[in-house]
């Protein structure tokens, strides 16, 4: 008797899954503005291969919207402070549409100046932060961001945690390739990372987290349950993470990562923090010299046997993705398009 099996996974198209994410983010209390950023952003993310900030994330997204803890029809209010200094006010709402709102101006003034920052605050991030530096490289500029989260992270030789898992973005425009782009925790794993190995029952890799009595573990659940999270590289990354507490929060006025409290706001998923964005305009000092640089970088990092560079695993999971439909779970999709309502 032959047996038929269902696929585990489905594939879906980038534009069909924006419009089934906007749908859900709209059903769930976003306003359609908020909901096209977050699902393109979201949906981005799944297309890349960055699981840990793709549809991982959606119930996280809806349980927090549900709380009231985040305000999802939240209108930015972008402030002009400077020559090279924009503020934005999120207005408790999600860090992306902040971002949006202050971008033209942004560029604007990194062009005339050669560098501006957007310091957003009352802000919530919950995504992965490539896709707010990468398009910046894809019009010629170099882009920094940092954004602080949720306490989670013992800082080098401390006893409790303090720090969030606080992650570093850069992206450069390069000659004849794809922007070079990195984006990484300063935790030694992402906190969604630690998710999805419990939820599969996995371990994680030693050096990672402590549990609950500050002892060394490999169990997911016993770093989620009262245990936490390491820097990655003891005291290099430890400081990295105190530099993104400074940028992100002390620089805008958000929150530092110890600072708000969701207890009254159970389902609340997501840090009510900061975030910090430097742009530079490469041509005030190099003209059309700085992208031929990275690329003879490039070439030198290949010439002495490097294969990988940040951002090609993502980029080429990108193109397959491209090419055949983004993978997804297929329960997942399914869950999806129900509670999108189709
Ligand atoms: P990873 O450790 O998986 O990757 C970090 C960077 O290193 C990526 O640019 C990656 O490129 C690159 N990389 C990984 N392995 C190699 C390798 N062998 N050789 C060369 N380059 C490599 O990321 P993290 O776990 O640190 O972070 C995951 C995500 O979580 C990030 O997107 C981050 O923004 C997000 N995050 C968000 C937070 C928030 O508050 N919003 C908080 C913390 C994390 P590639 O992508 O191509 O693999
Ligand atoms: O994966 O560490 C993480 C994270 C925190 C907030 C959003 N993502």
């Amino acid at each position: 008797m032959s047996q038929v099996h269902e696929q585990a996974t489905a594939r879906i198209g980038f534009t069909e899954l924006v419009a089934l994410l906007h749908q859900v983010f709209v059903n769930h209390g976003t306003s359609p503005e908020v909901a096209a950023i977050l699902a393109h952003n979201c949906a981005s993310a799944e297309r890349d291969g960055a699981h840990s900030h793709g549809v991982f994330r959606i119930p996280g997204y809806l349980s927090t919207l549900a709380s009231g803890w985040v305000d999802g029809k939240a209108v930015p209010v972008v402030t002009d402070v400077a020559s090279g200094f924009v503020r934005v006010d999120a207005a408790n709402g999600f860090a992306q549409p902040a971002l949006e709102a202050a971008r033209a101006l942004l560029v604007e003034k990194a062009r005339s100046a050669g560098i501006a920052l957007m310091a957003i605050h009352n802000s919530h991030h919950f995504a992965a932060l490539w896709p707010d530096v990468e398009p910046f490289a894809e019009e010629g500029l170099v882009a920094l961001s940092v954004v602080n989260s949720m306490t989670c992270v013992v800082p080098h030789g401390a006893d409790r945690p303090l720090f969030g898992t606080n992650p570093i973005a850069f992206a450069a425009p390069r000659a004849d390739g794809l922007p070079i782009v990195f984006d990484l925790a300063t935790s030694a794993i992402a906190h969604g990372d630690v998710q999805i190995a419990a939820r599969k029952g996995e371990r994680l890799p030693p050096g990672m987290g402590v549990d609950s009595l500050g002892q060394p573990t490999q169990d997911p659940k016993a770093i989620l349950e009262g245990g936490a999270l390491l820097p990655f590289g003891g005291h290099k990354g430890s400081a990295l993470s105190m530099m993104v507490e400074l940028l992100a929060a002390a620089l805008t006025g958000g929150n530092f990562s110890f600072e708000f409290n969701w207890a009254d706001h159970p389902g609340a998923r997501t840090p009510w923090t900061g975030q910090l964005l430097i742009v530079i305009d490469p041509s005030k000092t190099a003209g059309q010299a700085f992208a031929e640089r990275s690329q003879e970088l490039v070439r030198q990092m290949h010439a002495v046997g490097l294969r990988r560079l940040p951002g090609d695993r993502r980029h080429r999971t990108r193109a397959k993705s491209q090419e055949q439909g983004i993978e997804i779970d297929r329960k997942e999709l399914e869950h999806l398009q129900e509670i999108a309502g189709l």
